[in-house]
């Protein structure tokens, strides 16, 4: 079987629904603005649903062709706003074997447009340079609702009615109240709100005009905390088959946004292959790029090469780009005594190139010529950490925070040219400095969103850093950090595969769900309050499909009780049959009832008896052999 075909079979396979999944949309105010949102049916006849990043893969009616790639869903949207341009981009396959082979540009083109991948793209009218802005930004600022920021809206808002119901219940409302640390959530998000968030700056909506296949999202301190996913091949391995498996993949788990950090052969084409059938948004660290261009040398980096670097992939439509501008010149030395100096790629990159040239940051003395590019396509700044500690011994030092500062001085800069923006954090963190991070990144960068690694609260488990990492994001996620970058149990160790990939979202979404529940998000705890009736009432099926991982806890539950008839059984194997306290405390109402009581009189009566035979065989706890 030839690799596109392969993937075909694959995508066949997780087109597959979750289990009692079915795929709803909301309907907008106008007919193409269709939020989807996945619905699980209980066997009781009660449904939840839930946020669905999964995309068409998961509609059975969607026909889809990866080498075509997804619907373009925010098409209207663009071309109806009329403030953009097509034009002749650059040839496709820039750095692959095409045009090393000989291939003219033209025939490069063609080539493309007959694999169905080449679309001609599109910039705000004018071109970069002219001052014209096609940024969510720009709208919001204007007073204009878009049709992403209302999909946004009804997107962030889910199960309306439990709320109704939970809200109801003030004792119940208050003792479980949330502390969203100063974070101003909203009871019920509206296209409005969405709009004044994104033109404060405190969410952004990445959203590349040519990335028209996109179902937009929002990324914020106001809204359900997000992840993201790495993925990307490297020079020793993985194709690019491989990198939509792990893209479909990452969707169907739940992962918000994917970040293509490919840096291996084929780099332009991977990335074709992935905005093309990607319906979230996708990042890119640019500087891998232009260093591929140079040979792998970074002295040899200069602003034009990244600059085109820049241009080729906002033509593509990566919706936001990791830039590592606040790694300046002055600032290197200061790591010179870290345990684990620059762990930062990007960063590493940038520092080399600084000390070679003993010469101040590209991407800082260029930023404002950056940023006219990013407002011609609206593609996101993701300031990067390039000066994180990578270790606990050097997390909050004097190197991390003097680049933050220098993020939200950038951010400043760039909110002037109506971008957006979100910033990087560490890293390694141990628990008590966690906090710290955010508080920091509040006062410095405007309110932008936060965007983590993490953090890794301790340093000794190699093979579990992403649960190391998962405890210091859902720490940093309550404080406010609005998007959680996954870190998989091969981090430090090697290129994750499948199965890591699914491990690391889960932890994620793990800590992103822990997070909004802490923070008092309207509507998540339903899921929770679902699961939770079905596991005392023994509807086994629904607590497998109410989980974040279904396939994985009914495949622990087969293992020892593996009869169908287990999965109505009043009982696990973790506690058999007679010490089941559900079980114990749902035959206490059965008695209770019965004898119409009260479960506290039921509980009494009980104890009395208990008490009385107690006292008969003498009142002792420990009885000789003989007497008893
Ligand atoms: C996220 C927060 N801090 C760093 N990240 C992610 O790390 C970033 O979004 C990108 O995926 C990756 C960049 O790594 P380097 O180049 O900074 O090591």
């Amino acid at each position: 079987m030839n690799a596109p075909d392969k993937l075909a079979q694959f995508i066949r396979l997780t087109r597959e629904p979750l289990p009692a999944s079915t795929k709803r949309y909301l309907q907008g105010s106008r007919p193409d603005i269709q939020v989807p949102l996945r619905e699980i049916m209980q066997s009781n006849g009660e449904a939840i649903t839930v946020y669905d990043t999964s995309g068409p893969y998961t509609d059975p009616r969607a026909d889809i062709d990866v080498r075509q790639g997804l619907p373009l869903v925010r098409q209207g949207w663009v071309d109806g706003r009329g403030d953009t341009e097509l034009y002749v981009g650059r040839p496709p396959f820039a750095l692959d074997d095409g045009l090393k082979n000989g291939e003219t540009d033209a025939l490069a083109a063609l080539r493309a447009q007959a694999a169905g991948l080449q679309r001609q793209p599109r910039r705000a009218k004018g071109g970069v340079g002219s001052g014209a802005n096609v940024t969510q930004m720009h709208y919001a600022r204007k007073g204009i609702v878009t049709p992403e920021m209302e999909y946004v809206a009804l997107r962030e808002n889910q199960n309306l009615e439990w709320q109704a119901q939970y809200l109801g219940n003030a004792e119940r409302e208050a003792r479980l109240a949330g502390n969203s640390f100063g974070a101003s959530i909203p009871k019920v998000v509206t296209p409005e709100f969405v709009r004044d968030e994104v033109a404060r700056g405190r969410a952004i909506i990445p959203a590349n005009i040519n990335h028209t296949e996109l179902e937009p999202m929002a990324i914020g301190r106001n809204f359900l905390v997000k992840i993201n996913a790495n993925i990307g091949n490297s020079a020793v391995t993985s194709s690019i088959e491989e990198e939509v498996e792990k893209l479909v993949w990452s969707i169907r788990w739940g992962a918000d946004t994917v970040m293509d950090l490919s840096t291996g052969k084929n780099i332009h084409t991977t990335r074709d292959w992935i905005v093309r059938n990607s319906p979230v948004p996708i990042g890119t660290v640019p500087i891998y790029q232009a260093l591929e261009k140079v040979g792998g040398i970074a002295e040899d980096l200069t602003w034009e090469i990244f600059r085109d670097t820049l241009i080729e992939q906002a033509e593509q439509g990566v919706d936001y780009f990791t830039v590592h501008a606040g790694v300046r010149l002055p600032f290197i030395h200061l790591t010179a005594n870290r345990v684990t100096g620059i762990v930062s790629r990007g960063g590493s990159i940038m520092a080399k190139w600084c000390i070679a040239h003993h010469k101040e940051n590209f991407l800082y003395t260029h930023f404002d010529e950056m940023t006219e590019i990013m407002k011609a396509y609206d593609v996101s700044y993701s300031l990067g950490d390039g000066l994180r500690p990578g270790s606990g011994a050097d997390a909050n030092d004097e190197a991390q925070f003097a680049e933050l500062r220098t993020l939200g001085e950038l951010t400043h800069k760039a909110w002037q040219q109506d971008v957006q923006v979100m910033i990087e954090g560490p890293g390694h963190v141990p628990m008590h400095m966690v906090q710290a991070n955010m508080t920091e990144q509040l006062k410095h960068c405007g309110e932008a969103p936060f965007y983590t690694l993490g953090p890794l609260t301790t340093d000794i488990a190699p093979g579990y850093d992403h649960i190391t990492s998962g405890i210091g994001a859902a720490m940093i996620g309550w404080f406010g950090t609005a998007m959680l970058c996954y870190v998989t149990p091969k981090e430090h160790l090697g290129l994750p595969d499948r199965e890591d990939v699914k491990v690391g979202i889960i932890t994620y979404k793990i800590a992103a769900h822990v997070a909004d529940v802490a923070k008092g998000h309207p509507g998540v705890r339903a899921r929770d309050d679902a699961l939770s009736k079905a596991r005392f009432e023994f509807r086994w099926m629904d607590q497998f499909n109410l989980s974040l991982d279904p396939e994985t806890a009914k495949q622990f539950h087969d293992e020892t009780l593996p009869a169908e008839g287990a999965k109505v059984a009043h009982f696990c194997s973790m506690c058999g049959p007679k010490f089941c306290s559900m079980k114990i405390t749902q035959e206490v109402r059965e008695y209770a009832k019965n004898l119409g009581v009260s479960e506290e009189q039921a509980l009494q009566s009980g104890m009395d008896v208990m008490s009385d035979a107690f006292k008969k065989v003498g009142g002792e706890i420990y009885i000789p052999i003989a007497k008893a």
